[in-house]
């Protein structure tokens, strides 16, 4: 009964105080810049509306013990969350160009505010479910599904700015893919509420098809529920995505991630994308250019390009002269 919804709303979410290093922030520019929209348009059936930029007005910072910049982390996200739900209720996938990972955080509450039985893949070589107890950096990006989690809340003190964000999803409703930096606690959160998680070992073990396919049965053994993929390009190998800003080596490769996302597309369930982490200021010309292709094919693998090549439609024959 579910058939991929063909129209899309683009966000550009031009953020990067969840991390230390400049950059991350002019991702959504230089996707634009490389054809983003275009290329989205070419799809087959895809309508494509872009919905501009998020803009983060300066603000007062507070302070909260190893949680940097948590009140400009706040103030983006509670606009980009109402954005996504603006998007997702205009009857768009809501398509999110971050941005450092810190905005998961507005995406899945805009989300779950629309589809309060959604499923969340994070596909990612961290885990960021880190509190500001457990993190080693005080970076929030290494924090949104901590910060997302209902059964989270007893390991927070009280977040001044956070007031506006209801702490409903359960991480019932998560899934990992791609994992291979992970930290102690992160760790002991992942088994201790058994979430469903295929590091790369189990890639290994799996494949790409059975892994993904095991995380979404796990989730939603009826296949009735909305989906959210929240991508760090960090899930891709260094070698295949190396500008971002905390590359980790032997991970997935890109026709991994587009195979992913193909299986993910052809549930017809995907209703939220977030991709994140592109930081076209490290690297050289040939680096940045790689890591941003590599994004742009893991968006046109989520939103219905097929690499078979699209016949025209309503066409019979070649043209005759
Ligand atoms: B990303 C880290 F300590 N776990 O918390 C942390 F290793 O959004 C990394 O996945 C977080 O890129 C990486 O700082 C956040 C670290
Ligand atoms: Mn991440
Ligand atoms: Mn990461
Ligand atoms: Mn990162």
């Amino acid at each position: 009964k579910w058939e991929p919804l063909r129209k899309v709303g683009i966000i550009g979410v031009p953020f990067e105080k969840g991390q230390k290093k400049y950059g991350v922030s002019v991702a959504p520019a230089a996707l634009r810049a490389a054809g983003l929209i275009e290329k989205l348009k070419e799809i087959e059936g895809l309508d494509v509306k872009d919905y501009g930029d998020i803009e983060t007005p300066g603000i007062k910072e507070v302070n909260v013990a190893n949680m940097d910049h948590l009140a400009l982390v706040s103030a983006c996200n509670k606009h980009l969350s109402a954005c996504v739900t603006q998007v997702l209720k205009d009857n768009r996938i809501a398509v999110t160009i971050g941005g450092d990972h810190s905005i998961g955080l507005g995406t899945v509450d805009g989300h779950y505010k629309v589809n309060n039985d959604m499923i969340l893949i994070w596909v990612d070589a961290h885990a960021d479910i880190n509190t500001n107890k457990t993190s080693d950096s005080g970076s929030v990006h290494g924090m949104p599904v901590a910060l997302l989690v209902k059964e989270f809340s007893n390991y927070w003190p009280y977040l001044p700015t956070m007031d506006w964000q209801d702490v409903v999803f359960s991480i019932k409703s998560l899934g990992y893919i791609g994992l291979r930096s992970v930290d102690n606690f992160e760790r002991l959160a992942i088994e201790k509420y058994k979430v469903p998680t295929f590091a790369m070992e189990d890639v290994e073990e799996h494949g790409i098809k059975n892994s993904i396919q095991h995380v979404l049965q796990a989730l939603d053994p009826t296949n009735s529920r909305p989906i959210h993929v929240s991508f760090d390009i960090d899930a891709l190998d260094a070698l295949e995505a190396p500008s971002t800003g905390t590359p980790v080596r032997g991970g997935l490769t890109l026709r991994e991630a587009i195979n992913l996302m193909e299986i993910v597309y052809a549930t017809g369930r995907l209703r939220a994308i977030d991709l994140v982490e592109i930081n076209p200021a490290i690297g050289n010309e040939k680096d940045r250019q790689q890591t941003i292709d590599a994004g742009l094919c893991i968006l046109k693998a989520a939103l219905g390009f097929s690499r078979r090549g699209t016949a025209p439609r309503g066409v019979l024959d070649l043209p005759i002269q």
